[in-house]
Formats: structure tokens, sequence, C-alpha cells
């Protein structure tokens, strides 16, 4: 009987655990809990860390999970890393359901970086509008180009104020809509937008909008992947839970 852990907190957890829901499969969604009112889903939820990779090895055990989906942000990275290894001390199958990083189109013009340190650099030279569409994890690190307006995109009200001198807050949770992008853009007269390479479609409006209105996209890079079987579909978990199955792990 399979029992399958979903690592959520995007677009296509969601898709995945509706799939399971309406075959009847056993599943749980785990969030860390990084926002106040999770979207809620028709399989149980947990939240909040596990304790490292020690912790879910205790999780899947205890809880007796057959199948282990990571269906994470591609830039979390550490959840990734840790399920790989967890998967394999406790001997459960292991899958990850990510998306293909976006790729520059025509008329797009991307500044590609390694990581917020290198967007920070990129964003040296003269003060601009620049929309950090990045939430509130990574916020603080720009305050090294204070120069600029920024406008910042965070899914929740945050409990503090964000530690830049000049800023405007949008608290709004995707997915979002190019129209909407392209109306906010106009609105903060932005010069330019920070963006992880998020892949996927929720975030994506952002990159259509600054391809529509020709403005300068600094691209941050995905974390390197860890190795793992990875599948870019909804229907390529279900297929591997059906060939897993078949396998009896
Ligand atoms: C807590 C779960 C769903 C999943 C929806 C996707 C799309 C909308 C777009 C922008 C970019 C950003 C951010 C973003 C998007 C989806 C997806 C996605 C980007 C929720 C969610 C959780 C989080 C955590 C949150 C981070 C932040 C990142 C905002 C729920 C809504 C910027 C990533 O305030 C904070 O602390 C937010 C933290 C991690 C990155 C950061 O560094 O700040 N996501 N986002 C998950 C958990 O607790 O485990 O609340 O429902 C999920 C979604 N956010 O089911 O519909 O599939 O990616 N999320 C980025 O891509 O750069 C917004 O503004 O244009
Ligand atoms: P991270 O840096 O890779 O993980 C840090 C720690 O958070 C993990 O070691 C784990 O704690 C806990 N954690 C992360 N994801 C978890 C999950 N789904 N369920 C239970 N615990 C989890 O993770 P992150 O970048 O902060 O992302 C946190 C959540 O936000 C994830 O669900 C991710 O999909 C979502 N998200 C992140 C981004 C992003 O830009 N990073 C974007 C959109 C959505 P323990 O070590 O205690 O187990």
């Amino acid at each position: 009987m399979s029992n399958i852990l979903i690592l959520g907190g995007t677009t296509e957890a969601s898709a995945l655990a509706v799939a399971l829901a309406e075959r009847r499969v056993r599943a749980v969604l785990s969030y860390a809990g990084r926002t106040d009112r999770p979207r809620a889903q028709p399989v149980p939820v947990r939240v909040g860390g596990f304790g490292g990779v020690a912790g879910l090895v205790r999780h899947l055990r205890e809880e007796s999970v057959t199948h282990l989906v990571d269906a994470t942000h591609p830039f979390a990275a550490t959840m990734s890393e840790h399920a790989v290894a967890a998967a394999q001390e406790a001997g459960v199958a292991h899958i990850m359901l990510t998306r293909p990083p976006w790729i520059a189109a025509e008329g797009d013009r991307w500044t590609h970086v390694p990581d917020i340190a290198g967007a920070v650099a990129a964003l040296e030279g003269p003060a601009r509008n620049v929309m950090l569409a990045l939430g509130r994890m990574h916020v603080d690190a720009f305050a090294a180009q204070p120069q600029h307006h920024y406008l910042l995109r965070f899914v929740d009200k945050p409990a503090v104020a964000p530690g830049l001198p000049r800023h405007a807050l949008v608290v709004d949770r995707g997915p979002f809509s190019v129209e909407g992008d392209m109306r906010l853009m106009r609105d903060h007269g932005i010069g330019c937008i920070v963006s992880k390479n998020a892949g996927g479609s929720g975030a994506e409006a952002k990159i259509v909008a600054a391809r529509m209105l020709g403005l300068p996209v600094v691209m941050i890079d995905r974390p390197p992947c860890p190795a793992a079987q990875v599948t870019h579909q909804v229907a390529g978990v279900l297929q591997w839970l059906g060939h897993a199955a078949e396998r009896g792990v």
C-alpha cells in the first residue's frame, strides 16, 4: 500500500496532490512553514522542518512512507539535498518533480548571475527603480546598493519593515498575470527586474512582462540539483509510482 510524502511549496506539488487525491492514493503534503496561510490541499498537510536529514529519516520510518516526492522549489537546495540523503538511508523510493529553467527568448535582456550576491553586484550604478521579485528571505542583501528605489513583493505582510532605505512593498501571492505584472512595472516606473530562474508558470509573468516592456532582467541561475531521478511532469510521477509499485518498493 503506497504512502506518499510530497515535499511541497510549488504549483507542481499542488497539482500532484490533486492527482493523487483523485486516485485515492494515500499522500501527505509537507510545507516548511514559511508563510502564514499556505494554500489548502486535498490531502493531509504537515507544516515545519523535520530536523535535518536524521529528522527526515525518522519521519519516513515512523510514518511508513513508501515514496518520497521532492516537489520543492528549485532554490530549496538544502531540502532537496536532505531528501536524497534521507530516502537513501531509509530505503524509500525518491523522485524529484521540478520544472526546467526558463530559457531567454527573442527580445529578452537577461544578465545571468550565479547567486544573490551576484545580483547585488549587478546593481552597481546610478539609482533606478528596481523590482525585487525574490520574496522576503533575501531582501536585506540589497542594502549594499541603497541608491535604488526597490519594489518588493512578499507573500505575507512582514513583522518588521524591510531593511532597505527606499522601497515600496506589495503583499501578494502568485501565480501572477502578465497584465498585472506589466501594470505593476509601469505604475512603479520599473527600470530593472531581479528574478530567480524558478522555471514553471507560477512566477513566469514578470519575465514575460519584462520582455513586453523591453526591460532588463538580472536572472539568478538556480543552484546545482542533487543527483536523483527527475521528472518535469505530474504524469511522470504517476507513471513512476505505478512502475515503482510493480518493483514492490
Ligand atoms: C511556503 C505556499 C501553490 C504554489 C504557489 C511556484 C509558484 C506562486 C511564484 C514573484 C516571485 C518567490 C516566492 C514565489 C512563487 C508560487 C507557489 C511561488 C516567488 C508559496 C508557499 C510558500 C512559499 C514560500 C516563498 C518563499 C519565497 C518564494 C515568494 C503557500 C506561496 C519569490 C520564489 O515570505 C517568505 O518568507 C517567502 C518565502 C520561500 C522565496 C524567498 O526567498 O523569499 N516562496 N511560497 C512554502 C513552505 O512553507 O514550505 O503559502 O501556499 C508557494 C508559491 N510561491 O501551491 O499554488 O510554483 O513557484 N514564491 C521565486 O520563484 O523567486 C514569487 O514575486 O514574482
Ligand atoms: P531550503 O532552504 O532548501 O530548506 C531549509 C530547511 O527548511 C530544510 O532543511 C527543512 O528544515 C525546511 N524545509 C524546506 N522545505 C520544506 C518542506 N517542504 N517541508 C518541510 N520542511 C521544509 O528551503 P527554502 O528555500 O527555505 O524553501 C522553503 C519552502 O518554500 C519549500 O517548500 C519550497 O518549495 C518553498 N519555496 C521556496 C522558494 C525559494 O525561492 N527558495 C520559492 C518558492 C517556494 P529541516 O532541516 O528542519 O528539515
